[in-house]
């Protein structure tokens, strides 16, 4: 039993690189590491067959206004010979599901039981005494953990993907408390070391966190059962080409695979005539999804009551939500859907949930339509979910109240962009890059200053474009924005929503840059230092990052 396994530095995610990467991977930073499940008693990432029924994951709850628990990160590889990473407690749950309270403290200490690289392999400096957090210098097999979406603080211990580095054999304490307006609903935690996070997150590393509450908001919930759904993406055993109905990507529903060729269905099961509330985040790290239950070929109303963590329609003033019945749900990479879906009636003979195919541009990914479950009908089904408590209260105040008609500080316009790093050979690894237009592009460098600064208190109207071939998803770390416009035209009333992901549409060559228009808040938040990017994890370790810094309040 020497079984040994590689992990691997990506430079990027076009279709063009990862054929490079295939060939050239070893190259570029793949290392052999000593094997570390022996001491674990067996595989610490264990994973459920193909076919299996959807199973929920294990929930922890927060007592006290705290939740105090430990990670230990692990390592292993599975008979695809994918490198899996995953998140577990000393009493070995897997990726659980942390529950928590507005106002609470979430304590985590995590360890980095990941093998140390061998010497020789690369490392970077990437902090210096005045902004160190954790360790100085990241290896290959560094960790630091992302609380996406949460509105807490990016200083050192809190949600500080920077600087923050755990190496192996290393334990590290994070202290995240919650503001006490914190919107209610679904969060997801994973790594985020720059460089290593695409892997990190294929391999499973990852869980949702849920902030109680929403029933407050969205009364429709209430009584229903609550099923908690975390998609993952991971590569294709024996890697193909993508193209045609080969994915660039398999996916994975609460860990069951959905794997290419066979695309066997994960299985669901619900009771007839049963209404659940379903919390679905898109975990993948590179794959888009559009999100469809379909009986017997007919796309079925979703009542979406929350998108990225807050209540639709929840932040006009009432605090009251509203639901937003639509028949598909795009999700872009790390984005959260909460919606409520109606169980087949007895005359349905093919119910399915299902992602459509997704058009990512000429240089883009392959996301075709997959079916991810089987919705079976059972009058017992298995498991039995938790249900959703009874209001307990009117809602409270929400985070974002007003920000629509809040007086404007500063507008900025950004853009993503691709070179080739060898602008001679097509085949040389791609540049990613975000940028302030106007600034010369850089790729990200955790010692780089901060491309923008601004104040706590501010509120800014940012464009982003995409000067690329092939979709990008704007993410921003701490704060939610308002999505105001598409291609410079309003987005409608319904629209109007609060995300902390949006995709931005791929250029066709010709015409005008594809935009979309937010609305940033920084009237809430703490100070510091933190990220926006691209959040196909591909893109962001190749470059597509840069530093926003918010400083105290300028009046
Ligand atoms: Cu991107």
């Amino acid at each position: 039993m020497n079984r040994t396994r590689m992990i691997c530095t990506r430079m990027s995610r076009t279709t063009r690189n990862r054929i490079h990467d295939a060939v050239l991977g070893i190259a570029v930073g793949c290392v052999i590491l000593t094997p570390l499940c022996a001491s674990a008693g067996g595989n610490p990432c264990p994973r459920p067959a193909a076919g299996s029924i959807v199973l929920p994951p294990p929930d922890l709850f927060s007592h006290n206004g705290a939740l105090n628990l430990a990670f230990n990160y692990f390592t292993t590889t599975d008979s695809a010979d994918r490198t899996l990473f995953c998140f577990v407690t000393p009493s070995g749950l897997e990726s659980p599901t942390l529950h928590i309270k507005p106002g609470d403290t979430l304590n985590i200490a995590v360890t980095n039981q990941v093998p140390a690289p061998p010497a020789g392999s690369p490392t970077e400096v990437i902090s210096n005494a005045s902004d160190r957090c954790g360790d100085s210098t990241s290896t290959i097999t560094s960790l630091n953990v992302h609380y996406h979406g949460t509105n807490t603080s990016p200083a050192c211990h809190g949600d500080q993907v920077i600087h923050t580095i755990i190496n192996s054999g290393e334990t590290f304490n994070y202290t995240l408390p919650f503001p006490a307006n914190e919107p209610p609903g679904l969060y997801w935690y994973h790594p985020h070391v720059h460089g290593l996070a695409e892997a990190a997150v294929q391999g499973g590393a990852s869980g949702a966190i849920v902030v109680q509450g929403i029933e407050n908001i969205q009364p429709a919930v209430a009584g229903l059962p609550e099923r908690i759904l975390v998609i993952r993406d991971q590569n294709v055993a024996g890697t193909p080409t993508p193209g045609g109905a080969v994915p660039s990507w398999d996916l994975t529903l609460n860990y069951v695979p959905i794997a290419y060729p066979a695309e066997t269905p994960a299985i669901i099961q619900m009771k007839p005539g049963r209404k659940e509330f379903w919390r679905v985040a898109n975990a993948s790290a590179d794959t888009v999804l559009d999100l469809q239950v379909v009986y017997d070929g007919v796309p079925q109303p979703l009542e979406v009551v929350g998108l990225d963590g807050v209540p639709t329609g929840s932040q006009d003033g009432t605090g009251r939500g509203r639901l937003v019945t639509k028949t598909d749900i795009l999700l872009a990479p790390a984005a959260r859907a909460e919606f409520i879906v109606a169980a087949p009636s007895a005359g349905v003979k093919n119910a399915s949930f299902i992602t459509l195919n997704i058009d990512t541009g000429p240089d883009g990914d392959n996301d075709p339509q997959r079916t991810l479950a089987t919705i079976e009908r059972s009058n017992a089904p298995v498991p039995p979910l938790p249900v959703i408590p009874a209001t307990s209260g009117p809602p409270g105040f929400q985070r974002f109240a007003g920000l629509a008609t809040a007086p404007v500080t500063a507008h900025r316009t950004l853009y993503f962009s691709e070179v080739l790093s060898d602008p001679t050979n097509p085949a040389s690894p791609t540049n990613f890059f975000i940028t302030v237009d106007g600034a010369t592009p850089v790729l990200f460098d955790s010692n780089n200053p901060p491309a923008i600064i601004t104040h706590q208190g501010a509120v800014e109207d940012w464009t982003i474009e995409n000067r690329t071939a092939e979709v990008h998803e704007f993410h921003q770390h701490q704060i939610h924005f308002l999505w105001l416009a598409q291609n410079g035209v309003p987005v409608s009333p319904a629209q109007q929503q609060f995300l902390d992901m949006l995709q931005v549409p791929y250029w066709s060559g010709s015409g005008p840059y594809p935009s979309v228009t937010v609305r940033m808040d920084f009237r809430g938040m703490d100070i510091g230092d933190f990220v926006y990017h691209c959040h196909i994890l591909g893109h962001e370790d190749a470059g597509m990052m840069a530093i926003i810094r918010v400083l105290p309040p300028a009046f």
